[in-house]
């Protein structure tokens, strides 16, 4: 029960995280508070932006999402005004998505990580982690049994998301920046194929509506939705009337319909906290900062973090001195900003601010005008265009 580097998390973070470490000879274990099938199948984010597929080639991790994956380099806004495109892989610096589900790139990088030898143990739960600042932490844990246990470090990565024992465990020192956007989603997966070969922005004085292609035979959608409203108030049917109206299907085509296999609310709501690093404790994904889904960061800076965060140790286990830690919180923190700000920026173009539920004229006749202005701006200045595709697809 210990190991030079213990990681928290079995998500992309702590994955990409103790493959690199494993590689670099670094002595690291992971510990997952959740089973094995439940990793594998959770279903979140699909769009890997460029800098994530560089990264994942350069450690030999990309074979699944070459395999499988689709390059993805269109989006299609759906307003009042009409329709758009934009090529945004012909924009910007000319570089796409590749759509791979995350629960499949999470098989993948653990695949890896077990074929190579790599320690994980499932169903152990962390519950604190102490002494951070100083150089022997530990971690303690609930155990598949429900017994507890101790695991020693020199330093734990805290890879355990947003309601994981990492954030629990900060000391006062830590600052979190919190900021509520103010909207939700309800997020869907629905059993059928795309129905535009692009993601789909729509906005409507009903609120926002999204279309996100997954693979073939999976779509996800989003709707806007009532803050504190359950997942389970609306029917499939409603759901699809509501879809149909906000896409404008009867002006744009049809949507293709099929069962609702998945829904959630999200409310999106972005918060960082600084610094990344509490001497021995370091914090990489979401544990370290989160980003409302509406521009798709997350999953990308969580493999971007911990590319970093793995460089970075094993220079300071290897030459014993912590300078490269020590940089390793303003190296990503710099990205982390850059990507709430153009989430903050998505979030302002898509929604009726305050949400359209609980103000039936869809927000301020103000901010619905901005909005119609900041829209026809993207369609027609080559250079917006050219802003949104660099922002849209970079982390
Ligand atoms: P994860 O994936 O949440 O993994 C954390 C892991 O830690 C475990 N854990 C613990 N383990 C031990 N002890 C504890 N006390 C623990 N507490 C938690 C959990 O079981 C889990 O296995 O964090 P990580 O690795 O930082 O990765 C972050 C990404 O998962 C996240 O940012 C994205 O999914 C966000 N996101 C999207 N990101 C994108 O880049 N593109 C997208 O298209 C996208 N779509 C989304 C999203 C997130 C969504 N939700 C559900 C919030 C769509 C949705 C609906």
């Amino acid at each position: 029960t210990a190991a030079d580097v213990v990681v928290l998390g079995a998500g992309p973070a702590g994955l990409v995280l103790a493959n690199l470490l494993l590689a670099a000879g670094i002595d690291c274990v992971v510990l997952e508070r959740a089973d094995r099938s439940h990793v594998q199948t959770r279903a979140r984010a699909g769009f890997l932006a460029p800098n994530t597929v560089r990264i994942l080639d350069r450690h030999g991790l990309a074979d699944g999402l070459h395999r499988h994956g689709r390059t993805h380099g269109t989006c299609e806004f759906r307003t009042g005004d009409g329709r758009f495109r934009l090529d945004y892989g012909s924009l910007g610096r000319g570089e796409v998505h590749t759509v791979y589900p995350q629960q499949n790139l999470v098989t993948d990088l653990l695949t890896h990580y077990l074929d190579a030898g790599g320690r994980i143990h499932f169903e152990t739960e962390a519950l604190s982690v102490h002494d951070a600042d100083g150089a022997r932490p530990y971690v303690t844990t609930r155990e598949p049994d429900g017994r507890p246990a101790r695991w020693d470090a020199r330093y734990v990565a805290g890879c355990d998301g947003r309601h994981g024992a990492s954030r629990r465990s900060l000391p006062p020192t830590a600052v979190r920046q919190h900021h509520d956007h103010g909207v939700s989603w309800l997020g869907l997966l629905a059993e059928a194929p795309p129905s535009l070969d692009a993601v789909g922005y729509a906005v409507h004085d009903r609120g926002f509506a999204g279309h996100m292609a997954r693979s073939p035979q999976v779509t996800r959608y989003y709707l806007q939705y009532r803050r504190g409203a359950s997942a389970d108030a609306w029917s499939e049917e409603r759901i699809w009337d509501e879809l149909d109206l906000r896409m404008r299907a009867a002006e744009h085509g049809p949507l293709r319909r099929g069962p609702i296999i998945e829904r959630g609310v999200v409310d999106l709501a972005c918060d960082v906290i600084e610094p990344l690093r509490h001497g021995s404790l370091l914090l990489a994904g979401d544990a370290a900062s989160l980003t409302a889904p509406a521009a798709a960061k997350g999953a990308n800076l969580a493999v971007l973090e911990a590319e970093i965060l793995a460089g970075a140790l094993a220079e300071t286990l290897a030459a014993g001195d912590d300078a490269a830690l020590d940089r390793y919180s303003a190296q990503c923190l710099a990205r982390i900003w850059r990507a709430q700000e153009f989430t903050q920026w998505m979030t302002g173009l898509l929604h009726a601010i305050p949400a359209p539920d609980s103000d039936p004229s869809g927000g301020s006749f103000f901010q619905a005008s901005l909005r119609r202005a900041r829209l026809d701006s993207l369609r027609t200045s080559r250079a917006h265009q050219d802003w949104f595709a660099e922002n849209y697809v970079g982390v």
